[in-house]
């Protein structure tokens, strides 16, 4: 195809789309293996414009004097938006992810309702007052600045939003770094908050390889923190250089999550819940329960079931109805994730089923994989170490209670988890013993907006989702206010 006549993304700053005579990216649809679009290249000139563009925004005393209230309801109007637009939106995401059409029109769903939720707190989180000996203390909690918001592929408007709604709901500017693989939904987002009417500035987007534009905003003096969702390695590099200036950062990172199933379990209730907890996106989900933990009195028989209804999940074009999975974001990505399968088999694990790209018709153009699933697998084997991030599950047997806690909890990882159990007592012994941020108890639909989301260890640490949030977003500052008789004067000059 032509790519001169393809739509082309470039950046948006102070409230429209740039010009830009620099390089194009193509953008891909991983399902189809077309080139959907073309994205700029940017670079850390483009950084510094939409950076110094955000200061300016947050700066303006018109946006400083903004009630909470006021911005909540900008954070209405943009909710009322997307959701008015919610069909065009998922389709783009399906289009540019590969995941099927109902996941992506869901997730639009849940970020409408996180909108509203933040758009409700954002006259709420207010300081408090204290009384102290003579003095009356006060709190705020001041807006941080100007906000680089970088999001992965994977759930590209949806963590946009994640990110978006508690910096803008608390008074800051933000830069957003969509992925250079999804930037298409970003675009349209900075659109609609602009129809919103939020004050041009407020929202910036810069496309680019995370190297460069990434980079670039990391080390960017004018920006005071950064919100980053992505794969661990990277969030040490962004660690590492954010430290140079001491930015307020919070990391959402990769996961290695377990699931759980005792020999109290309801069976079928675990068995579709844990086939979901990974298939779900393709397994393309930092919390996907990509480690399935079984009781040896029935570990041949889950296995056996669970394979079996693997085989049933309807995989292909993420537009059409009845799609249960769609693609992997690449054809990269779907190397390495045979790679991972490929290296379990050869530490000694069986291959129940799956473990190959799906080459049948139409599927042949796109980058997808079998659900599959390694049985025998022990947990210090590579594939129960690392994220693998695509529809592979692990099945490890486990005998005691303290053995799957033991096991869950043998990981770098923190993020997630699900215990399977009919027994009260048993699922608050485990989840009070799981070192990760989430627990599901009988259902792996953690992560629920007012729930705060985020990891543990090599997880990451912040959270996402929930009122406590906006204090990421915001710096405390202490009033101490004197009101005694006399001038205080301990020196007694
Ligand atoms: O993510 P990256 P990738 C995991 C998953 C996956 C692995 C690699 O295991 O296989 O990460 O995926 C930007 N400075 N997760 O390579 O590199 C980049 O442009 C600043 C888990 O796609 O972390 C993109 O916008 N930014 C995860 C974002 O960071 C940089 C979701 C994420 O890219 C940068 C995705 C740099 N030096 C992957 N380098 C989750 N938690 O859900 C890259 N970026």
């Amino acid at each position: 195809m032509n790519s001169e006549i393809l739509p082309r993304y470039t950046h948006w700053i102070n409230g429209t789309a740039t010009e830009w005579d620099g390089e194009f990216l193509p953008v891909m649809n991983p399902a189809t293996g077309e080139t959907m679009s073309t994205v700029a290249k940017g670079t850390a000139e483009v950084v510094d414009t939409a950076v110094q563009a955000a200061r300016h925004a947050f700066e303006n005393p018109k946006w400083q004097r903004m009630t909470g209230n006021q911005r909540g309801k900008l954070l209405i109007k943009l909710a009322l938006l997307i959701e008015q637009h919610s069909k065009t939106l998922a389709t783009m995401e399906t289009q540019n992810v590969g995941k099927v059409l109902w996941g992506t029109t869901a997730e639009i769903k849940d970020s409408v309702e996180l909108l509203e939720y933040y758009a409700g707190a954002a006259a709420t989180f207010t300081g408090e007052t204290k009384p102290l000996p003579s003095h009356l203390g006060i709190t705020l909690h001041q807006p941080v600045g100007v906000c680089a918001l970088i999001v992965p592929w994977n759930y590209p408007l949806m963590l946009a939003i994640w990110k978006l709604a508690p910096a803008l709901a608390a008074g800051n500017a933000v830069v957003l770094k969509p992925s250079e693989l999804t930037p298409i939904t970003a675009f349209a987002l900075a659109e609609l908050a602009k129809e919103a009417g939020f004050p041009d500035g407020i929202l910036n987007i810069v496309n680019g390889v995370g190297s460069e534009v990434g980079q670039a905003l990391l080390e960017h003096p004018k920006v005071d923190k950064v919100s980053f969702t992505g794969g661990t390695q990277t969030g040490k590099i962004v660690m590492a250089t954010c430290a140079k200036t001491l930015k307020r950062l919070t990391l959402e990172l990769g996961g290695k999550s377990a699931a759980i199933v005792f020999e109290d379990a309801d069976y079928d209730a675990a068995l579709a819940g844990t086939l979901f907890g990974i298939y779900y996106s393709a397994g393309q989900s930092c919390e996907a329960r990509s480690r399935i933990l079984v009781h040896k009195s029935f570990y041949d028989q889950f296995v056996a079931d669970f394979a079996d209804k693997a085989k049933k999940i309807v995989v292909g074009d993420p537009m059409a109805k009845g799609t249960q999975m769609g693609s992997l974001i690449s054809l990269q990505r779907l190397e390495v994730v045979n790679g991972y399968v490929e290296q379990g088999v050869q530490e000694g694990a069986t291959l129940v089923c799956g473990g190959k790209r799906l080459m049948e018709g139409e599927l042949a153009k796109g980058a997808f994989y079998a659900p599959t699933l390694l049985s025998n697998v022990k947990n210090s084997m590579t594939v129960a170490q690392e994220e693998i991030f695509g529809p592979v599950a692990v099945a490890i047997p486990f005998e005691t209670e303290e053995e799957a806690v033991a096991i869950a909890n043998d990981s770098r990882y923190g993020l997630a988890g699900t215990v399977w159990t009919t027994n009260g007592a048993r699922a608050l012994r485990v989840t009070a013993a799981l070192k990760t941020g989430l627990v599901g108890v009988n259902t792996i639909m953690t992560g629920q907006t007012g729930m705060p989301f985020g990891g543990w260890k090599e997880s990451g640490f912040g959270r996402e989702l929930a009122l406590e949030t906006l204090k990421h977003y915001t710096e405390p500052k202490s009033i101490e206010w004197y009101y005694g008789t006399k001038p205080l004067n301990p020196f007694g000059l």
